[in-house]
């Protein structure tokens, strides 16, 4: 295995040309499609010196098929290969000799594209009848040779031409400008973006697709004509997209200010898609699944993922788009910043506390166990080995975290402030991390370049540990908290973080007790609130809260997880179950049980694992449950969180080196057990939420749905045959998506007659829907039952899975690939048979082969036979003959020993 190269951000410099005018002509046939551009370039004043022009340039068609590049002309004169320029095919680097005294000159490049054999599915491709880009973050380069790289922003001026029978729709970036009919059926339209733009926000999409229409009038009055386009027959499924839309420009307009900058803004939807959607300007594209909706197709889940989603594109126009990012190390100034957008608009769009738990869950389940592996890396990584392996929930979720503590240390006011600021300060711009911090730090007075930064510079996460204690004498409560940083793989020395805790001190009763702090003056601006935010800086910080009349029950620390870490409260199993039930503070409620939940899991593990027998659950923790459950004044949404256990992936971490066979004993043990003994509080919790009314897509029904199906499956996990029947039933009666999965989900490994029915009739139903059927195919993957690869086999085999559709894929193998029983099986076959399609997909699709190794790169946290049949099938892929820089670079950062990249070092000192 080839190791890929390194870049470094030591090594970033700025461009040595650039331009502000980029011209692109696109001829699209049906077997190829021929691309023109022509690019007026300047030599910058970091380019004084320079002798040649070097630019990006990356042949997307087949292995042992031909050049992309026709010709290239500087200036009007044919250059020839070899003489006037020279092509690194390997290196994608096309170097074009530039005398010293040239300070401009234009070069027209002429490509030749097959956009029906890029299965990559970056640069020009097709995806059913759609041709369509996805450049970000170094498809451009596939499409044309170019200075791709985001801090070279310039306007674009597009023209496609194309059969208008084949291609009745043209669209790109930007206004159009002019529409012409031409001989033999084609047609041409241009358009002009009049916003500079980096190349990875290019987008032209062509098909035959229909408009779904409406029309959203900005506060300033600009009439912007929205379009979510889909394959002919589908517009009215892309009626929830649309209304997320308009809620999305609404809601950035009224809180951030942002208004759209464009007369028109279109949404185009297409099957074949890696990543879920892409934010070019003015022109989104959207994998299918993140748009189409309706009742019968999609679950309430998918409704809440496209609002969210359709939210974060739109939101990227400012945070983004109009102000960029100078280099793909900072990607998380955008990614974060979006993500931080999207979280906020999600939290008004359903609840503050289920949009926080559900983050937290995500964090828990995607980052935590990247930070605790070998992919670890820091929000602002100094090295990567590949742009596109970049993004990373710790770019996304836990860049948005960071931007979170920042709320939490300023308030939400000056926040949004401090946003609006950077963009007013860098509209139109290229530019860093350090360039936002600086915006905060202007607004809100306090240093967030000092240590603060820590959080961008340093990857893994602090662990607190608390200790209260009360002196009724001087009524005193003295709070200590201890924070470490551990090491991660990629950084052995860490220094302690500036972590802000929100807090508060709860009575008996639940009530909250005022806080004020022995060092509050009479001008401190929280003294005597019921929650504040301390500022834990120092290894060991002790704070005194004055005037505690009466003895806390318990403190209530990191509310609303102010802050990604790792938290041991100091609190007694007692002080947590009064915690789970009183905490006024939603989200640490949650989080007190699933501590709870936690420690019974550890329990059982230790027992099992050391004596091999299997201990009853703790009554207590049970009748917890219960009483959560029965409480019917509860929003049902959070009580179906509440009755969610911990997530694997957090399990497994807390008992490392993990015995996957003793992990889903013990999760097998807890589910049966709770289906048992709660099944009449079950029951009745299902009758209570099964309403008869009509499916409606809104927060309170759908919380209802979703207690249903956490009840549905616990009752079948633990109860007799009659819920077979039950959730057969549910299942046939359904009028929605969601009923329906969630009857799939409680049969799926009750191997009975009615779970093949079931089975059998969604596949019919559905097998024609190349998107809805991914529901089928994950349904599969996820079974236990010890066929189930071969299953798989069949379903690759049988005519409707197509590996070259990212969905596909995600759902079946990435299925699979989360099927923790039959993944870690005992004999090894499940790592082979994910090695298999690791090495199947790669030829295919780099990226997507990518996702789906992480699940063998993470083979430290198990026993050893698990590590070394791990490793093996790393080994094995790690062989194979030629295999994308995707892969490359997780597997050059996974294998043991010398076969991995140089040892970690300190993290960087702060700085900005
Ligand atoms: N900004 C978009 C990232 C993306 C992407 C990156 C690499 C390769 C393919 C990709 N497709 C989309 C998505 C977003 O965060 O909005
Ligand atoms: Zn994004």
């Amino acid at each position: 295995m080839q190791k890929p190269e390194i870049l470094r951000l030591a090594d970033y410099r700025r461009p040595e040309f650039t331009t502000d005018k980029v011209f692109l002509d696109f001829s699209i046939h049906a077997d190829h499609t021929i691309v023109t551009s022509r690019v007026a370039y300047e030599r910058t004043p970091e380019g004084k010196n320079s002798t040649e022009l070097v630019l990006d340039a990356e042949n997307p068609n087949p292995a042992g098929g031909r050049d992309y590049i026709a010709s290239i002309l500087m200036d009007g004169v044919p250059l020839t290969e070899g003489v006037d320029y020279f092509y690194d095919r390997d290196a994608h680097r096309l170097r074009i000799p530039v005398p010293p005294h040239w300070n401009g000159f234009e070069l027209r490049i002429e490509t030749r594209l097959e956009p029906q054999n890029n299965s990559e599915l970056t640069g020009l491709y097709k995806s059913d009848s759609v041709i369509v880009t996805q450049c970000e973050s170094q498809g451009f380069r596939r499409i044309t040779p170019f200075l791709d790289r985001p801090d070279v922003m310039a306007r674009y001026f597009v023209s496609v031409e194309a059969d208008e029978k084949d291609f009745p729709v043209l669209l790109s970036n930007g206004n159009k400008i002019n529409q012409t009919r031409l001989s033999g059926g084609r047609h041409r339209v241009m358009f002009a973006d009049p916003w500079p733009k980096p190349s990875y926000l290019f987008c032209t999409a062509n098909g035959k697709i229909e408009a779904l229409e409406d029309v959203f009038v900005t506060r300033s009055g600009r009439r912007v004509k929205l379009r979510v386009f889909t394959e002919a027959g589908q517009t009215e499924r892309g009626r929830h997209a649309m209304d997320s839309l308009k809620k999305a420009m609404k809601w950035d307009e009224d809180v951030f200010g942002c208004e759209y900058d464009l007369d028109d803004f279109n949404i185009v939807t297409v099957a074949k898609f890696t990543f879920g959607a892409m934010e070019n300007k003015g022109l989104n594209v959207f994998r299918d699944s993140l748009i189409l909706a309706s009742p019968e197709s999609a679950t309430d889940g998918n409704f809440q993922n496209i609002v969210a989603v359709v939210g974060h594109e739109y939101f990227h126009n400012w945070s983004g788009n109009r102000i960029t990012v100078a280099n793909w190390f900072n990607v998380s100034l955008k990614e974060g910043l979006t993500v931080a957008r999207e979280q906020m608009f999600a939290a008004f769009m359903t609840s503050k506390a289920k949009e926080r738990i559900e983050a937290v869950m995500g964090l828990r389940m995607s980052q935590f166990p990247s930070d605790d592996g070998p992919l670890a890396h820091p929000v602002m990584p100094q090295e990567v080995r590949s742009v596109d392996n970049c993004y990373t929930s710790t770019i996304y979720e836990k860049g948005a975290e960071v931007l979170r503590m920042m709320k939490e240390l300023m308030g939400e006011e000056k926040f949004i402030e401090g946003v609006k600021h950077y963009f007013k300060t860098h509209d139109g711009k290229a530019v860093t991390i350090n360039e936002f911090v600086r915006s905060m730090e202007h607004v809100s007075g306090l240093d967030l370049s000092g240590q603060f930064f820590l959080w961008y510079t340093q990857s893994g996460r602090p662990r607190i540990k608390a200790a209260g204690s009360y002196d009724p004498v001087a009524k005193l409560y003295i709070l200590t908290l201890d924070q470490t940083v551990p090491p991660t793989r990629d950084q052995s020395v860490k220094q302690p973080m500036h972590i802000p805790v929100r807090m508060g001190l709860v009575d008996a009763a639940g009530k909250a007790i005022p806080l004020v702090l022995s060092t509050d003056t009479p001008a401190t601006r929280d003294s005597g609130a019921e929650e504040r935010v301390l500022s834990l800086t120092e290894p060991r910080q002790i704070f005194v809260f004055r005037n505690v009349d009466r003895e806390p029950a318990f403190h209530s620390l990191l509310r609303g997880f102010s802050a990604p870490a790792d938290m041991d409260p100091g609190l007694s199993e007692d002080q947590l179950y009064k915690q789970l039930l009183t905490d006024p503070d939603g989200f640490n409620r949650w989080n007190a049980g699933q501590k709870l939940a936690m420690k019974e899991m550890n329990r059982l593990y230790a027992a099992y694992t050391q004596t091999g027998a299997m201990p009853a659950l703790d009554g207590k923790y049970v009748e917890a449950l219960r009483s959560i459950l029965n409480d019917d004044t509860a929003d049902p949404a959070l009580t179906a969180l509440f009755l969610t256990l911990p997530g694997i992936r957090e399990f497994e971490a807390s008992v490392a080196p993990a015995s996957p066979a003793a992990i889903s004993a013990v999760r097998r043990h807890i589910v049966l057990t709770l289906g048992s003994v709660l099944y009449k509080d079950m029951e009745a919790a299902f009758k209570r939420c099964h309403e008869g009314a009509p499916y409606s897509f809104d927060y309170e029904s759908a919380g209802r749905r979703s207690l249903k199906g956490v009840a549905v499956s616990c009752m079948l996990a633990g109860g007799a045959g009659n819920d077979i029947k039950a959730a057969k039933s549910l299942y046939f009666s359904a009028d929605n998506m969601t009923d329906r999965m969630a009857a799939m989900s409680a049969l799926r490994n009750h191997f009975t007659p009615e779970r093949e029915e079931v089975f059998a009739d969604f596949y019919n139903r559905f097998s024609g829907d190349q998107l809805t059927v991914q529901k089928w195919f994950s349904m599969q993957a996820a079974s236990e039952n010890d066929q189930v690869i071969s299953k798989i086999g069949e379903i690759v085999s049988g005519g409707v899975f197509n590996r070259e559709n990212p969905g596909h894929v995600g759902a079946l193998i990435g299925g699979f690939a989360g099927n923790y029983r039959q993944f870690h099986r005992p004999d090894g076959k499940g790592y082979e048979f994910l090695a298999d399609c690791v090495l199947a997909i790669d030829k295919v699709n780099g990226m997507m082969a990518s996702k789906l190794v992480e699940s063998l790169c993470n083979w430290q946290k198990y026993v050893p036979a698990h590590q070394k049949m791990m490793i093996a099938q790393l080994e094995r892929i790690a062989a194979a003959p030629s295999l994308s820089s995707h892969v490359g670079d997780k597997l050059s950062r996974s294998l043991p020993g010398d076969r991995r990249g140089g040892k970690p070092g300190p993290a960087p000192a702060p700085s900005a």
